[in-house]
């Protein structure tokens, strides 16, 4: 799905705003031609609703939301093909204009799009209305607990048990997942405009000739026009960072070579980008691409041929007041202190972030790996997530949707089918879950980027799917959770089961290994909690990955404190982060720089 853009064929109206809203106390409440007229508040588009207003019900909230404004399209646009797009709801949406459904989305994390000529024409105004539903089951994606189940014992973050059947439970609708359910409507709202014969998509995959200076790129372009007449007018131009045009091509599908192509490299290399500028007919589109290669050759994993050494952590989208809303100006004091940590990646843990986002790595030359939005695919051993959860074939659309909407950025080297799933305890049924989205992956990245599963703490000897990825991506806590606070012995059980995956083979990275810390909080004989502790925790995990040149990465856990829901083992929030939630180093942000800026990008192993 290509991202709205304005340009001399295509127009944009941001619909960014404050909104109508009200949270309903039932499903009955809600008709499709309600008016929000006395009883709403008005709510900051796009952004969270929770932390917007003080009353308690709405961070507590399970259930539909309203959401209300009126909407006009230009006269202008007349002759105009107009398209409603929302860059994501959180969890699921129905569209209505003028009290007539026009269009639904199950998913917080991802783009959908409605046209609007059978709806509203150019010089009309109608009400739009989005009924959100913010709950998460067993047949969402990320995956929310259920009344009638019991998951969960002590050793689950800030998730707290709760007896079968307890209407609290229902009530509060525990998610299966250790962060906030911020929800509504998280990113941007836009019309865009195209002419009605238009470019619907565009696919390129860049490569680098033999002789290693010559770029190639291999396109299609997609229209609505039928495949007999779509190559007649179609023309590709390709443009430098300057704006000079240095190689072009006619037709829908071909192969472009760029002499001297300088190529897209991970900072402090330069993430040199090229633009596809493409016409067809009235339309026209660019598509921002660079020139790189992606590649798993024996234990190694080649950027441009050469090996790379993943250096960063998860992150998530969460700040103060918006919750999970979108804030280019948070995702800029990013990518800065991303550069000042001299980290090259990160994992966009545990859905797939907002597309600016990974427009920003692209230009910043931040190496991201793109995961769906499916966590807590876990019932906690005692029940086979993989025959109860109804999900698979949402799973397969969302990771369909994800690959389709990213597939371009260059930032982007690996996908991630999910986080921390069970495969510990039903490996066969783990592995038959799993094994057919990773063929899905590969079938539907152009680029056959490799693909990956992050994997749980868990007896991994029983595990058959993680070594079946092209990554083994490992979330471990020993000296955390397990071995709480004895650092030689978790490094004792780190390095047994290290021992495990060198045997396998594969390229492993972790991408998660953290520990909360209270910012403040010193000792002098490092403590749990403590700053001090959280320090000699990553070193010690540090010259763990140093001795194993198997080892191509480490992504701690977490970039940032964020907020997750209320739970014995929470005290607000998760604290994990390198920086507190407003930013402010931790003695590891610093320990943490001097030890990433002395690794190289390339060549470390
Ligand atoms: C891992 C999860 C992550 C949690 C983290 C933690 O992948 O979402 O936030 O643990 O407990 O299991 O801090």
């Amino acid at each position: 799905m290509l991202y709205p853009q304005t340009n001399k064929a295509r127009n944009i109206i941001c619909l960014n705003d404050l909104w109508k809203f009200r949270l309903l106390g039932q499903e009955s409440d809600f008709t499709p031609g309600m008016i929000l007229e006395d009883d709403f508040e008005w709510i900051a588009v796009p952004a969270s609703y929770n932390d917007q207003k003080e009353d308690p019900a709405y961070r507590r909230f399970a259930g539909l939301s309203v959401y209300q404004r009126e909407v006009t399209l230009p006269a202008i646009f007349s002759g105009e093909r107009s398209v409603l797009r929302f860059d994501a709801v959180a969890n699921s949406a129905v569209i209505y204009l003028n009290g007539n459904e026009i269009g639904s989305h199950k998913g917080g994390y991802l783009p959908f799009e409605i046209e609007l000529a059978p709806y509203l024409a150019a010089g009309e105004t109608g009400i739009l209305t989005v009924l959100v539903d913010n709950r998460v089951n067993r047949s969402t994606l990320p995956v929310g607990n259920e009344k009638g189940t019991a998951f969960f014992g002590s050793d689950n973050a800030g998730i707290p048990s709760v007896e079968a059947g307890k209407d609290y439970q229902e009530a509060i609708n525990l998610p299966n997942f250790d962060f906030f359910n911020y929800a509504g409507i998280n990113r941007p709202v836009r019309i865009y405009t195209t002419p009605r014969t238009y470019i619907r998509d565009i696919t390129l995959i860049p490569g680098i000739a033999s002789d290693g200076t010559t770029g190639t790129l291999d396109y299609e372009v997609f229209t609505s026009a039928s495949a007999d007449d779509r190559d007649v007018c179609i023309r590709v131009e390709i443009r430098d960072a300057s704006g000079e045009v240095v190689a072009s091509a006619g037709g829908a599908k071909g192969t472009i070579t760029i002499a001297n192509a300088k190529l897209w490299e991970p900072y402090p290399g330069t993430p040199y980008l090229y633009k596809a500028c493409i016409s067809f007919g009235c339309d026209y589109y660019e598509q921002t691409f660079g020139i790189r290669t992606v590649e798993v050759r024996g234990a190694q994993f080649l950027i441009n041929g050469k090996p790379f050494y993943f250096k960063g952590f998860g992150k998530h989208e969460d700040f103060f007041v918006h919750g999970r809303g979108f804030d280019l100006c948070l995702d800029v004091k990013d990518m800065g202190l991303i550069h000042w940590l001299h980290a090259n990646s990160f994992r966009t843990s545990h859905y797939p972030y907002a597309e600016e986002i990974y427009d920003l790595c692209d230009r910043e030359g931040i190496v991201v790996i793109d995961e769906t939005p499916a966590v807590g695919i876990n019932a906690g051993g005692s029940v086979d997530p993989y025959q109860t959860f109804d999900i698979h074939s949402h799973h397969k659309d969302v990771l369909r949707d994800m690959i389709d909407r990213d597939k371009n950025h260059p930032c982007i080297v690996m996908w991630s089918l999910g986080n921390e799933p069970d495969t510990e305890h039903f490996p066969e049924s783990a592995y038959n879950y799993w094994h057919p989205l990773y063929e899905l992956a590969h079938q539907c990245d152009p680029q056959n980027r490799p693909v990956t599963l992050v994997c749980c703490q868990n007896d991994y000897t029983r595990d058959i799917t993680t070594r079946t990825m092209d990554v083994v991506c490992l979330n471990r806590y020993y000296g955390w959770y397990n071995l709480s606070g004895d650092l030689d012995a978790a490094m004792y059980a780190l390095n047994m089961e290290l021992d495990f995956w060198e045997e396998i083979g594969k390229p492993l990275m972790f991408t998660e290994y953290g520990a909360d810390t209270v910012a403040g909080m010193h000792a002098t004989v490092p403590e749990m909690f403590s700053e001090e502790y959280q320090a000699d925790f990553l070193l010690a995990y540090g010259k763990a990955f140093d001795a194993r040149s198997f080892i191509i990465g480490e992504q701690m856990w977490n970039f940032a404190d964020f907020g997750t829901i209320q739970g014995p083992m929470r005290a607000d929030g998760n604290k994990k982060g390198l920086f507190t939630r407003d930013r402010k180093p931790k003695l590891s942000a610093h320990v943490m720089r001097h030890r990433w800026e002395a690794i190289p990008n390339f060549e470390y192993k």
